[in-house]
């Protein structure tokens, strides 16, 4: 990166004390999990790999409920290996032990923030932690599935019907908390955007409501372009456990 943006970027993180994340799925890119819309992203050949209609099928609750083995088979490719934090994860818990108030969004279901060790995290679109019986609508803990997951196999509940981890897919509403983060967005003194296309809604408005609100310093780390890079005081079209080695990670 240009020395004089890092410079500015690090003085912006350095001198906020409290910090608005929104994290898609390329912070989680070099933990080994293929984000969707990235030239090596998972829509690239889920079609033709799993057998699909259209690539977004893997995710809709309708098609879900006809045929959940797509899905399952995608969930392998994250438990079946050891997934770790990324250098960008654990560079935001580091920030949060210097005593700033960092406040996660997150689209990404991998729970990695989690286990990079930041204590406020708002998984927009769910997570594998919980999971619920699409037939008799009984919940289950992660460990209860967890065996399936790293198999690749259909989760069944005892009554025969299609354990579903509680993961937002298309056609679903996204979790209370984040319709009313969206309507108060937290008060900020940066907001920090990193590893998302910006294209999925309403997830992606997020981000622009905390602007609106708060009128801070903006910065978007992100490989490709987004439809909403104007947004932003800084963009840096880099990869991110680069820019957050930089700035000290
Ligand atoms: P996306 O649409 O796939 O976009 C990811 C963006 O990250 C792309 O624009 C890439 O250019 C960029 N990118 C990838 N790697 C890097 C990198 N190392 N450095 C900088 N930029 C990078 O994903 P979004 O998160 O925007 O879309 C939201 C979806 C994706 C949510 O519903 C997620 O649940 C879903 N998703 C999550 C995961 C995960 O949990 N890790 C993985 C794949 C998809």
């Amino acid at each position: 990166m240009d020395s004089g943006l890092l410079a500015e970027l690090a003085t912006l993180v350095g001198g906020a004390r409290r910090i608005t994340v929104f994290t898609g799925a390329g912070i989680s890119t070099a933990a080994g999990i293929p984000d969707f819309r990235g030239p090596d992203g998972l829509y690239a050949r889920v079609e033709a790999e799993y057998g699909l209609p259209w690539p977004e099928a893997i995710f809709d609750i309708g098609y879900f409920r006809t045929r959940p083995e797509p899905f399952f088979r995608f969930s392998r490719e994250l438990f079946a290996q050891d997934v770790r934090p990324t250098l960008a994860h654990r560079y935001l818990a580091t920030l949060e032990g210097q005593g700033k108030a960092i406040r996660i969004v997150t689209q990404n279901i991998d729970m990695l923030h989690e286990k990079a060790g930041s204590g406020d995290v708002l998984a927009c679109h769910g997570s594998y932690r919980t999971a619920r019986c699409l037939g008799c609508g009984r919940a289950y803990g992660h460990d209860d599935f967890a065996p399936a997951l790293v198999a690749g196999t259909v989760c069944r509940c005892g009554c025969g019907g299609v354990i579903k981890p509680d993961i937002v897919f298309f056609g679903e509403r996204l979790p209370d908390e984040f319709y009313a983060l969206l309507e108060h967005p937290p008060e900020t003194d940066l907001l920090l955007v990193l590893g998302t296309s910006l294209t999925v809604q309403p997830a992606c408005l997020f981000p622009l409501r905390v602007l609106e609100e708060w009128r801070v310093p903006a910065i978007l780390v992100n490989r490709e372009p987004t439809p909403y890079d104007r947004a932003f005081d800084h963009v840096v079209h880099e990869d991110i456990d680069q820019v957050c080695r930089e700035l000290g990670g």
